[in-house]
């Protein structure tokens, strides 16, 4: 059981500085939609600081740990980008004893989404669009429809994605327009 100053010490130890200042961003940011959109702050709190934490662990790695432990084996024909997702969750569970689905979900879903995100799924993946230290075009529009609705915000930050995606001739992941599409129907 980590106590949250021994969480963030271990977890900060795992990854370059950079990608440790955006973990704190990500933390704040997801603070704040939780107590804004009502969500509980500390499960929010606690995603972000692990959502990130495989991030840079090598690819044998995750797709060892994918593989021995029969986790989602459709994402290994995906974007290596995705795994650490569903490898952090696993991470997140096996290694720093987390045990709340919410938040390991918060962890699994944060680069994809899904349809039917909870609440805390919805923060974190937003928070990880607009977390302060991020800069990419139309970041600003995001923080901006974040401050009214969290849809509307993570619809924005899913649209970027898919158009980045598209862009670049990229392979789409299906969880990602799932998502997107499920939340444009809750906003319709
Ligand atoms: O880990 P972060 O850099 O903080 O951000 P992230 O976990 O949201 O996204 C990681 C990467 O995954 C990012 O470069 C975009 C990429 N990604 C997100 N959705 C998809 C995707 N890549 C593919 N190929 N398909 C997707 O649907
Ligand atoms: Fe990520
Ligand atoms: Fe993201
Ligand atoms: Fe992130």
């Amino acid at each position: 059981e980590y106590s949250r100053e021994a969480l963030i010490k271990a977890v900060s130890a795992q990854m370059p500085d950079k990608r440790w200042k955006h973990t704190l961003g990500v933390m704040a940011s997801s603070v704040k939609l939780a107590e804004q959109y009502g969500a509980d702050p500390e499960r929010a709190e606690t995603a972000a600081i692990l959502h990130d934490v495989a991030k840079y662990w090598p690819v044998e790695s995750m797709k060892e740990i994918m593989e021995q432990n029969g986790l989602d084996t459709g994402l290994l024909k995906h974007d290596k980008q995705l795994w650490h997702a569903e490898v952090g969750a696993f991470v997140a569970e096996r290694d720093y004893g987390i045990a709340d689905s919410d938040v390991l979900n918060a962890i699994r879903f944060h680069t994809s989404g899904r349809e039917g995100m909870s609440l805390l799924e919805r923060i974190v993946c937003l928070a990880d669009y607009i977390e302060p230290g991020r800069d990419f075009p139309g970041v600003d529009h995001i923080r901006k429809l974040a401050k009214s609705s969290l849809e509307e915000g993570l619809v924005a930050g899913l649209d970027s994605t898919i158009s980045l995606l598209l862009e670049k001739r990229r392979i789409i992941y299906p969880l990602t327009v799932l998502a997107r599409n499920d939340l444009v129907r809750i906003l319709e």
